[in-house]
């Protein structure tokens, strides 16, 4: 497979390069490619040199996989010519996620509705990867009604500049923000940008794109979501209410057979998700799981994955690998 991965330099894209290798997947050429300032750098993958090209040098190429991790903008413009070369194109932004024509694809959840004839399709926000993993399997057995989750972000979703502004405000330093005020000490409720309705748009992509996935409209989620000074992953503290009762023991069973979740909850010695365990893995961890005291058919949970992995890089990797595995490159 002659695989492009675009925004190759970037927080996202180095994961992309790092999951591919570890996955082992046949990659004959890897097209790194970034903006113009970074063409003719060197990266190294599986032991090879490859030099980062330009976005027109790689549509020659005729990749069969592009996976893009470089910005709404660059997705909007490029992925359409890579597709219209034949390219299949996995994009990690929010350009093509809730267009009607495009797949919005969890492979655990939904990864069957892709046929040959998607060559865009479309990566899910990264708290929402992590949140419909456990609403899914959940949804099937106890009819999923209404969401109420708050999110603890990490800084790494924003990407390197909220890096850097962190570690300036560590050492006292002054440079460039990423945010409106310090993160350093502090949680600031406010990812992305607001829309009319007072929420902003990483609480919107909440609800829309868990609707999608879950192909099911009735399903209503409504969202808070915080950037708190940590790296390594997204928490979210989930309240979900069912049509059906369920029975706490079968939830816990229920969410442990879900391929790619892994339930951490022990209270006796103190086990539940943290960033500190999910940064560098795969999985989505659930814990804290828990009977709603308040209200009836309801449950909270915990839940916590690697932003930049399931929440991005990992789930791009693994549509590519689906679609490998069943012959749709
Ligand atoms: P570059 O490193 O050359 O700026 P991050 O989200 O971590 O900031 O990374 C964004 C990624 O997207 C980087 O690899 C960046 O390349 C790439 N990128 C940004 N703008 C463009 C563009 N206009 N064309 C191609 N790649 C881009
Ligand atoms: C964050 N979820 O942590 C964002 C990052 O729509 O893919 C990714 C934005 C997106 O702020």
């Amino acid at each position: 497979m002659k695989i492009a991965v675009v925004g190759a330099t970037g927080m996202v894209g180095q994961v992309m390069l790092q999951v591919l290798k570890e996955r082992n997947f046949p990659v004959t050429e890897l097209i790194p490619v970034a903006s113009e300032r970074s063409v003719g750098k060197k990266i190294n993958f599986q032991d090879k040199e490859y030099e980062v090209v330009s976005l027109e040098d790689a549509v020659e190429k005729r990749p069969d996989i592009a996976l893009f991790s470089a910005g709404g903008a660059t997705s909007l413009e490029w992925a359409p010519k890579f597709a219209a070369v034949g390219t299949t194109v996995i994009d990690n932004s929010s350009a093509w996620r809730m267009d009607p024509t495009k797949k919005l694809v969890v492979p655990e959840i939904n990864a069957s509705e892709l046929t040959s004839a998607d060559k865009i399709i479309a990566n899910p926000n990264c708290s929402t990867i992590q949140m419909v993993m456990a609403l899914a399997p959940l949804h099937e057995k106890y009819t999923v009604q209404r969401v109420v989750v708050s999110t603890y972000q990490s800084i790494t979703g924003t990407g390197v500049k909220a890096v850097q502004q962190l570690e300036n405000e560590y050492r006292g330093e002054k440079g460039e923000m990423a945010y409106p005020y310090p993160i350093h000490k502090n949680a600031i409720p406010h990812c992305d940008v607001f829309e009319e309705n007072g929420y902003t748009k990483e609480e919107m992509k909440l609800t829309n794109e868990t609707k999608k996935i879950l192909r099911d409209d009735t399903v209503a989620v409504t969202a808070t979501a915080i950037r708190i000074p940590v790296v390594g992953g997204h928490s979210e503290s989930v309240n979900v209410t069912f049509g059906d009762d369920f029975d706490i023991n079968e939830v816990r069973q229920v969410l442990n057979d879900f391929p790619g979740i892994t339930v951490q909850d022990n209270l006796a010695v103190n086990t539940y998700p943290m960033p500190i365990y999910a940064e560098g893995k795969d999985d989505v961890f659930v814990g804290r799981i828990r009977r709603d005291h308040s209200q009836p058919n309801s449950l909270n949970m915990w839940i916590v994955a690697d932003n930049l992995r399931k929440g991005a890089a990992t789930n791009a990797v693994q549509i590519a690998e689906y679609l490998v595995a069943k012959e749709l490159v």
